[in-house]
């Protein structure tokens, strides 16, 4: 297993849509372990294959310990709504309120391939919705009002520049895996 680097803004392969996952294989199942340990040591709760450059349609997902992969997930059903803060960790340090379904039904397939649905409130909900958005190209910023969504990226930019940072890259070292993380600023 292996840590990989999650991709950040504004590298065009986080709005690409992600390819149906066609057969489990060998190769499917390393790059779930490693996203698992990607999302750990990045301090998520959710990651998506196009977070690490991959165009599979899967997400990792362990919001309260019950960790599990959904592949070629779909939401069968959404109802009710929630309004809360959301971060994204390929777009580090930025954080937003957004309004998701309160509850979502989600079918997909597990790491053997069988079929199963999760029943999700609040922030498993909120979770799924995001990794299903990731699948789809979206993210979480596309939901904010035009003035947050440009306070946000001008933001991201200058912390780039600052960072010298151009390669789009984000590695989460150990330090930054060890430790918790600030919040700066809200939009
Ligand atoms: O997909 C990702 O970028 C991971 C992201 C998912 C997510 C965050 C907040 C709400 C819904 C989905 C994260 O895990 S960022 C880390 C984070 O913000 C967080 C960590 C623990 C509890 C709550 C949020
Ligand atoms: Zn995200």
């Amino acid at each position: 297993m292996a840590v990989r680097s999650i991709i950040t803004l504004p590298d065009k392969r986080l709005r690409l849509k992600s390819e149906p996952v066609k057969a489990i294989d060998k190769e499917t199942r390393a790059l779930i372990d490693d996203m698992f340990e990607t999302m750990y040591a990045a301090k998520g709760i959710g990651l998506a294959a196009p977070q690490v450059g991959r165009t599979e349609r899967l997400s990792v997902i362990d919001v309260d310990e019950h960790p599990f992969v959904v592949i070629n997930p779909e939401i069968v059903l959404a109802e009710g709504k929630q309004k809360g803060e959301e971060g994204c960790l390929s777009i580090p340090d930025i954080y937003g309120d957004v309004e998701r379904a309160m509850r979502v039904v989600v079918r997909a397939q597990d790491r053997n391939g069988g079929s199963f649905e999760v029943d999700a409130n609040d922030l498993l909900a909120r979770c799924l919705q995001h990794e299903i958005d990731h699948l789809h190209g979206r993210l979480f910023i596309d939901y904010l009002s035009l003035v947050k969504r440009r306070a946000a990226l001008a933001k991201w930019e200058k912390a780039r520049q600052k960072d010298g940072d151009r390669s789009h890259v984000r590695k989460v070292t150990p330090q930054e895996a060890a430790g918790s993380h600030r919040r700066d600023e809200e939009f």
